[in-house]
């Protein structure tokens, strides 16, 4: 009796000098989480992360294993001791539990994450809910610490699902060329906010850079520069394969887009046919818009849409291929009509869905295409009319190639500067009249690589505005005020530099020190 009390007395003076000497958070509410969950309730406890040494998952349920991976990953680059993962026919008593929610229980996406003293469950309403669960964990831990340090996440219980399905950034490899390695950090961009689209914008005027076999030129000869005159590159269908992969491990969707009939120099100069004069362009390497075009009338036109669509859509899970259509000023009205026309019809034919920049709204529009607003809202609601969902991407707030400022020395600001309470506060079921919640699939941050030429460059235009994108796509708006995420994205800012994420550090954030 008289041992266990001073057993006890010991145990308690131990563990409040821990609490004093490590500050032990056990309030789950007063973690930053971007995006804002739509529940968290605290208990009051810790559970120690050490106990996390088994990560289980539910036996028989598709696609959790890769999360419990990247969970571990992360915790043994914290702890320094090795976890181990394994799947379980029977939900362990301690631990952490990746598990499928009976489907009716959570909205699509959706999770539950139940912090108790032994045990962190994780249940989504699918795979990408555990995956999303899991961001949701890692938040609660440091980015960095030292492996003799304890770590305790507090415990609680977080309900969370999506305003939208479709949350997404877009990569201007076209541009300036990106390699495997620099989209993969992209990749984890999204990844740690709960984004699930890249759409790849992969031809543009200054280069063509993904390989299509059945027209090799395409990268030999168009994928070889980008702006200012550098040496470009390409994806081998290899190398975009291991992009999908990775992406689909993280739960992320790759969106491939072929800008066409403007925006298509780089091909018009590998193949001279393309051309209605049969005569190949120069490459270029500027930065202007709207001087090139297929020749709509030429059945070889067409012949090479079906050839590369075919062979995109074989490397695309995913159920969409972006066929642009911005900015074709050269074409003519009837000419831009009769071929959007037609080229829906080969996205089609090789069971794809179609996503195309507002102007296409102009053509017919089959079933189930989506009009990516960026620029002109009648465009857009003509979409619309046509029966249409629409991808919000207004330039003037969701620009991440638009300045800061008139100071930042990167950047664009055609569509105006997009500080980052700009870039936050709107919502895309209101902004433009005429566009709803209903008609709306989703919302996407494009990053356009005009002045935009590495990694570091990639960080500085879109940390710290990213994370306000993706609270946009998954917040209800009603729970989203700027005052409020702005002191929770200050507490981000240590993420980014634990991270080595060069980021524009606005006057407007109250960053901690
Ligand atoms: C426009 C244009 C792109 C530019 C971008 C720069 C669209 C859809 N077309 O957006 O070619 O790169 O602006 O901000």
């Amino acid at each position: 009796m008289r041992k266990i009390s001073v057993l006890s007395i010991l145990v308690i003076l131990v563990s409040m000098f821990q609490s004093c000497s490590e500050k032990v958070e056990t309030d789950l509410t007063k973690t930053a989480f971007i995006p804002k969950p739509t529940t968290v309730t605290a208990t009051g406890d810790g559970y120690k992360l050490t106990n996390a040494s088994l990560i289980y998952v539910q036996e028989g349920a598709e696609g959790l294993l890769g999360t419990a991976e990247i969970l571990a990953e992360r915790i043994e680059q914290l702890t320094g001791s090795s976890v181990e993962t394994k799947t379980t026919s029977s939900p362990p008593s301690k631990g952490v539990y990746i598990s499928l929610a009976d489907k009716e229980q959570l909205n699509d996406q959706g999770y539950e994450l139940k912090i108790s003293k032994n045990l962190v469950s994780i249940k989504g309403a699918d795979a990408a809910g555990c995956f999303f669960a899991a961001q949701t964990l890692l938040q609660t831990l440091p980015v960095e610490a030292d492996n003799t340090q304890t770590l305790y996440i507090p415990t609680g219980t977080i309900t969370d699902s999506p305003e939208y399905t479709y949350r997404g950034a877009m990569l201007d490899v076209a541009r300036h060329f990106f390699n495997v390695e620099e989209v993969k950090q992209y990749i984890d961009f999204l990844a740690m906010y709960k984004m699930n689209v890249l759409h790849l914008h992969l031809t543009d005027d200054q280069g063509w850079r993904i390989e299509i076999k059945s027209w090799p030129k395409l990268t030999e000869i168009g994928g070889q520069t980008e702006v200012g005159g550098g040496k470009g590159g390409f994806y081998t269908q290899e190398q975009y394969k291991e992009l999908v992969e990775y992406a689909a491990d993280r739960q992320i969707m790759i969106v491939p887009e072929i800008d066409m009939p403007g925006h298509t120099n780089a091909a018009l100069a590998s193949y001279a046919e393309l051309n209605c004069d049969g005569k190949a362009r120069e490459l270029y390497t500027g930065t202007e818009v709207g001087f090139s075009t297929f020749c709509t009338d030429k059945e070889v036109t067409y012949q090479f849409i079906d050839d590369v669509i075919r062979e995109l859509a074989a490397l695309t899970p995913g159920p969409y291929i972006h066929i642009g259509g911005d900015e074709s000023h050269v074409t003519a009205h009837d000419d831009y009509v009769y071929f959007v026309n037609k080229v829906q019809d080969i996205v089609a034919k090789h069971g794809k869905k179609i996503i195309g920049w507002d102007e296409i709204a102009n053509a017919k529009l089959i079933d189930d295409v989506t009009v990516q607003f960026w620029a002109d809202v009648e465009n857009t609601t003509m979409g619309v009319e046509k029966g249409a969902q629409v991808l919000m991407s207004p330039a003037a707030r969701a620009y991440l190639d638009m300045q800061y400022d008139s100071t930042t020395h990167l950047g664009l600001h055609w569509a105006g500067y997009i500080e980052v309470d700009h870039g936050y506060n709107w919502d895309p079921a209101t902004l433009v009249e005429g566009i709803s919640k209903d008609n709306i699939l989703g919302i996407e941050a494009p990053l356009w690589s005009e002045t935009v030429t590495n990694i570091d460059e990639v960080e500085f235009m879109v940390f710290p505005r990213l994370p306000g994108y993706a609270e946009i796509g998954w917040t209800a708006p009603s729970e989203r005020n700027w005052d409020e995420y702005k002191t929770r994205l200050a507490k981000h800012g240590k993420r980014f530099e634990a991270l080595g994420i060069d980021y524009y550090k606005s006057a407007l954030v109250p960053w901690e020190e």
